[in-house]
C-alpha cells in the first residue's frame, strides 16, 4: 500500500492548499476533513497536482501514514482542535507528530504539548502566516515543539515555506507554545502596522486634502523606498479601486467599522501579564474597537471639534512618510520586546534575528525593512531595544521633527492619530532622563505605604504622610 510522507485533516481554505503545496513539492499527502466532501472535492479538483491519498475515517488516515507520523490539524482553533487530538492521539505511536497549524492561543499549545509528550507524542505548535495564498504558494512557518520532532519536520515544511533570496521562511522557533506565541506577534504588529497606514491614509486625506486615488500614487510612490512592502503595496490598489456600482472611491463604500479575530487582543493581554510596553499594538487594536462602537460613535458624533483645517505645508506626505517609518519601528521593537520577554518567561531561547528573518517572506508583514531588523539582532543579538540599533537611531533622529509635526498637526485638526501618537509618547519616554514616575511612586507611598526606593541609597523606604513625615526604611 502507498503511504503518504505527512497528512492533513481539516480541508477548509487553509488545510486544502496546504496540502496541494505538499503535494505540489513532490511529497504524497493524506487528507482528511470531517466532512467527507470537502476530501472528496479536493482530490476530485486538485488530484492532478500530485499524489492525494483520501482517507474517509480516522483510522484510514493513520494507517496511511509513513512512521513516524506527521500529522498536520488545519481546524478552526480553540474546542475543535482538542476535539480531533482526542480522535487521533489514541490510534498513533510514540514517536508521531502532531502538527497543529491552526491559530491557536500558545497556553493552549503548552497544554496539549505537555500531555502529548506524556505519552511520547510530540506536538508541534505551528504559525502559519499568509492566508490561503499563503498557504498554496509559500507561507511563513513558526513551528514549535521540540528540537527532535523539527529534524523530522524542518525540511518538509522548509520546502514549502516561502524562500527569500533562497533562505525558506521557516525554522524552528523553540519549544512547546514558542512557535503560537512568536505568531500571536507577529499578528500584533501586523495590527499595528495596518492602523500606521490607515492613519497615514487618513492624514493624508484630511490633513494634506489628497483624494483617495491621489493618495494611492503616494503608497506607490513609498513602495518603491525603504517602507516597501506587502501592506503598503495592497493599500495603493484597495485606494485606487473604484466601486463598480456607484463610480465612488472603493474606501468609500465600505462601512468603517473594523473586525478582529482575537490574535491582536491575545498579543495585547499577553503583553499586560509579561510587563511590556506594547502601546503602539494595543492602540491598533482599540482603534478597531473604537470603530465598532457604532452606538458610541452616533452619540458623541456632535461633541464639538477645532474649526478643520489643514497642514500648512506643501511637504506634509513627506512627513507622513517619516512618521510612519519611525513609528513602524517602534511597532516592531515593542513586538520584539515582547517575544524576548516570553522567551525569558518560558524558557524559549527564541533567535529575535531569526524570526525577523522568516517574516520576510509568505507573511502578512513581509517587508524590506526586516532585513535591517535581522542585521540590528546580527550586530547586537542581546540588544534590549531595536530603537537604539545605528540605523533605527539614525532614523528616528532624522524622522522626529517631521514625527511631532504629524502628531500635533493631526491633534490641532482633530483627525484621529493614536497609533503615530502612542509611538511618539514611547519614544520620548524611553529618552527621558527622568520619568513622572517619581510623583506617581510618592503617590502610591502616600495612599497605600507601597513603599519608594531612593536615587541616592538601596532599600525600600516609607514617608510617615500621616504623622511627622520624617522618612522610615521599610
Ligand atoms: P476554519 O477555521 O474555518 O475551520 C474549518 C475547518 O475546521 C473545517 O475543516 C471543519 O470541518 C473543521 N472543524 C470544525 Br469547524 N470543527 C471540527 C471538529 N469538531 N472536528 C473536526 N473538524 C472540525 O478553516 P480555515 O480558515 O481553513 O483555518 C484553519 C486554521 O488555520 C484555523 O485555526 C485558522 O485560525 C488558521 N489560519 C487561518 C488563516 C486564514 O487566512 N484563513 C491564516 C492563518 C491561520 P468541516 O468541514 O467538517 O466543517
Amino acid at each position: 500500500m502507498e503511504t503518504a510522507r505527512i497528512g492533513v485533516t481539516g480541508l477548509a481554505v487553509m488545510g486544502r492548499n496546504l496540502a496541494r503545496n505538499l503535494a505540489r513539492h513532490g511529497h504524497p499527502v493524506a487528507v482528511h476533513n470531517r466532512t467527507a466532501a470537502r476530501t472528496k472535492a479536493l482530490v476530485e479538483e486538485f488530484g492532478g497536482e500530485g499524489t492525494f491519498l483520501p482517507a474517509e475515517t480516522a483510522e484510514q488516515f493513520v494507517a496511511s501514514l509513513e512512521r513516524p507520523r506527521r500529522l498536520v490539524i488545519m481546524v478552526k482553533a480553540g474546542a475543535p482542535t482538542d476535539a480531533v487530538i482526542d480522535e487521533f492521539a489514541p490510534l498513533l505511536e510514540p514517536g508521531d507528530m502532531i502538527v497543529d497549524g491552526g491559530n491557536a492561543h500558545f497556553a493552549d499549545t503548552r497544554r496539549r504539548e505537555a500531555a502529548l509528550r506524556e505519552r511520547g507524542i510530540h506536538f508541534v505548535g505551528t504559525g502559519i502566516s499568509g492566508g490561503e495564498e499563503g498557504a498554496l504558494h509559500g507561507p511563513s512557518i513558526m513551528p514549535g515543539g521540540s528540537a527532535e520532532s523539527y529534524e523530522a519536520l524542518g525540511p518538509l515544511l522548509e520546502d514549502i515555506a516561502a524562500k527569500v533570496d533562497g533562505t525558506p521562511c521557516c525554522t524552528h522557533v523553540g519549544p512547546d507554545g514558542a512557535g503560537h506565541f512568536v505568531k500571536m506577534v507577529h499578528n500584533g504588529i501586523e495590527y499595528s502596522d495596518m492602523q500606521l497606514i490607515a492613519e497615514s491614509y487618513d492624514l493624508l486625506r484630511h490633513a494634506a486634502g489628497l483624494a483617495p486615488a491621489e493618495i494611492a500614487e503616494v503608497f506607490r510612490t513609498w513602495n518603491t523606498g525603504r517602507l516597501e512592502s506587502y501592506l503598503i503595496e495592497i493599500t495603493a490598489e484597495v485606494l485606487a479601486h473604484t466601486d463598480a456600482a456607484t463610480g465612488k472611491p472603493f474606501v468609500d463604500v465600505v462601512l468603517d467599522q473594523a473586525e478582529q479575530k482575537g490574535t491582536g487582543r491575545w498579543t495585547v493581554q499577553t503583553a499586560l501579564d509579561l510587563g511590556v510596553p506594547v502601546g503602539g499594538i494595543a492602540e491598533a487594536v482599540f482603534a478597531r474597537s473604537v470603530s465598532g462602537h457604532a452606538d458610541l460613535r452616533e452619540a458623541s458624533r456632535n461633541l464639538p471639534g477645532p474649526a478643520r483645517g489643514t497642514a500648512d505645508d506643501a511637504g506634509f506626505a513627506d512627513k507622513v512618510e517619516k512618521a510612519l517609518y519611525a513609528s513602524k519601528i517602534v511597532a516592531y521593537a515593542q513586538g520584539f520586546h515582547e517575544i524576548q520577554a516570553g522567551s525569558a518567561e518560558y524558557g524559549w531561547d527564541i533567535d529575535s534575528g531569526a524570526m525577523a528573518t522568516i517574516w520576510r517572506g509568505g507573511c502578512i508583514i513581509r517587508a524590506r525593512f526586516l532585513d535591517r531588523i535581522r542585521a540590528a539582532y546580527e550586530a547586537d543579538p542581546s540588544t534590549p531595544t531595536l530603537l537604539t540599533d545605528d540605523h533605527f537611531a539614525e532614523a528616528l533622529g532624522d524622522a522626529q521633527d517631521a514625527w511631532r509635526d504629524v502628531v500635533a498637526t493631526a491633534a490641532r485638526i482633530g483627525v484621529p492619530a493614536p497609533g503615530f501618537a502612542t509611538a511618539l509618547a514611547y519614544y520620548d519616554s524611553l529618552r527621558a532622563d527622568r520619568l513622572p514616575a517619581a510623583l506617581t511612586q510618592g503617590q502610591r507611598d502616600f495612599f497605600g505605604a507601597h513603599t519608594y526606593r531612593r536615587v541616592d541609597r538601596d532599600g525600600s523606604f516609607h514617608t510617615l504622610w500621616g504623622g511627622d513625615r520624617t522618612e522610615v526604611t521599610s
